[in-house]
């Protein structure tokens, strides 16, 4: 999974990325870079390591979320926010969620470019701008339909009818401030929605990132934020990134007694919560591939078919799926070995309709 870090000039993106990557990325005026940061977070998962313990693989991969953090430094758009105005429209595309790190602190020698700090006007502002990469996109893919439209053949005419309804309904959504995220599709629209890569489509976690001062705070901020209204299928967690930051690059036990010291044991720290948000938010589950190669972890949206899973593991296993044998993770810890699970008939054969369940351990038939 990929989830993009956002948000206007100067706002503690890469603050809040090394906070959550334990990162070493240049913060502030040292920030030059114009590329994006990339960090790796391992999701903890306690049922793969006892599926290694089973095995004793010779590897062990956990799944991992990796985050990019994007520059505010040379872009097109506005005061240099990195939204979708910039020139990373196209990897905030294949991002699965965004991180919109919100500037939500007071210092003076971080001014923030709007001159005041107002999170409730920054969200709005990238919501909007958000809605408009997407309104162009349709536009565009429309013109697209309607020139093709003469020359396709009479067979495939209903499909392309089909999707201009489809993007014009979407289009009257987002005009009337609906994002794509709360708007209804069925699985096929869904299907077909996935080649594009719209923006307001995508699961959006808010970071508040707010003062020091604040650290102590952070769930009556959040509250504060949703007593608002969030959209659907977004969320919003407060952070003192900078302190966070700090904390990130202490030893664990020294970090831990920093936050018993500062009256803020009680909170998890930045990292775990944002994995937890990250993938809740998303809405994904975890399937497993075992053997005494390799046992490992993978991760696929919540509803997904078996061959979208197989794509997963490589594009050669949906593109050639033929079918999935399938154990629950736990089944097979108790059977002991695949061969056992199928003899006590918990091993089962499942084909191109069946939906991955939270805990699968798949092996995926295929020939391409
Ligand atoms: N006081 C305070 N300063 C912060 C906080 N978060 C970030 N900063 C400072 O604000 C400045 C900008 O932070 P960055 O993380 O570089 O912000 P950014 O969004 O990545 O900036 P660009 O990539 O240049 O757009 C740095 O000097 C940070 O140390 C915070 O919570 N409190
Ligand atoms: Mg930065």
């Amino acid at each position: 999974m990929q989830v993009g870090i956002i948000g206007l000039a100067r706002s503690g993106k890469t603050t809040v990325f090394n906070a959550v990557t334990r990162g070493q990325a240049a913060t502030g005026a040292y920030s030059a870079s114009t590329e994006p940061n990339i960090g790796v977070v391992k999701v903890p998962d306690e049922r793969l390591d006892r599926l290694s313990a089973l095995f004793k693989p010779k590897k062990h991969t956990p799944a991992d979320i990796h985050y990019v953090d994007f520059p505010g430094a040379g872009t097109a758009f506005g005061k240099g926010s990195t939204g979708p105005g910039s020139r990373f429209l196209a990897d905030l595309g294949r991002c699965d969620a965004l991180i919109h790190a919100v500037h939500a602190f007071d210092d003076p020698a971080v001014p923030h470019p709007e001159e005041t700090v107002d999170p409730k006007r920054d969200i709005a502002a990238m919501e909007l701008e958000l809605a408009f990469a997407d309104l162009a996109l349709i536009e565009k893919r429309v013109e697209r339909i309607q020139s093709e439209m003469k020359s396709i053949k009479a067979s495939e005419r209903g499909e392309a009818e089909r999707e201009l309804t489809l993007l014009r309904r979407m289009q009257a959504g987002i005009e009337s401030e609906v994002p794509l995220r709360t708007q209804p599709f069925t699985d096929d629209e869904r299907k077909l929605l996935s080649a594009y890569q719209f923006l307001t489509l995508k699961p959006l976690l808010v970071v508040l990132n707010v003062g020091d001062d604040a650290a102590g705070r952070t769930r009556e901020m959040e509250a504060e934020i949703r007593g608002e209204g969030m959209p659907l299928n977004t969320e919003v967690a407060a952070l003192a990134g900078k302190l966070e930051e700090e904390l990130a690059r202490l030893p664990e036990e020294e970090a831990d007694q920093f936050r018993r010291e500062l009256g803020l044991a009680d909170e998890e720290s930045s990292l775990a919560r944002m994995i937890l948000l990250s993938y809740a938010l998303v809405g994904l589950i975890s399937f497993f591939t075992a053997g005494e190669d390799e046992c490992r972890a993978w991760t696929v949206r919540d509803g997904a078919l078996a061959p979208e899973a197989a794509g997963k593991i490589h594009s050669d296993l949906e593109r050639g799926f033929i079918r999935a044998e399938v154990v629950r993770w736990d089944d097979l810890l108790e059977a002991g070995s695949i061969a056992e699970a199928r003899k006590r008939a918990k091993l089962r054969v499942e084909g191109k309709l069946y939906r991955v369940q939270d805990g699968d351990v798949m092996n995926i038939l295929f020939n391409v």
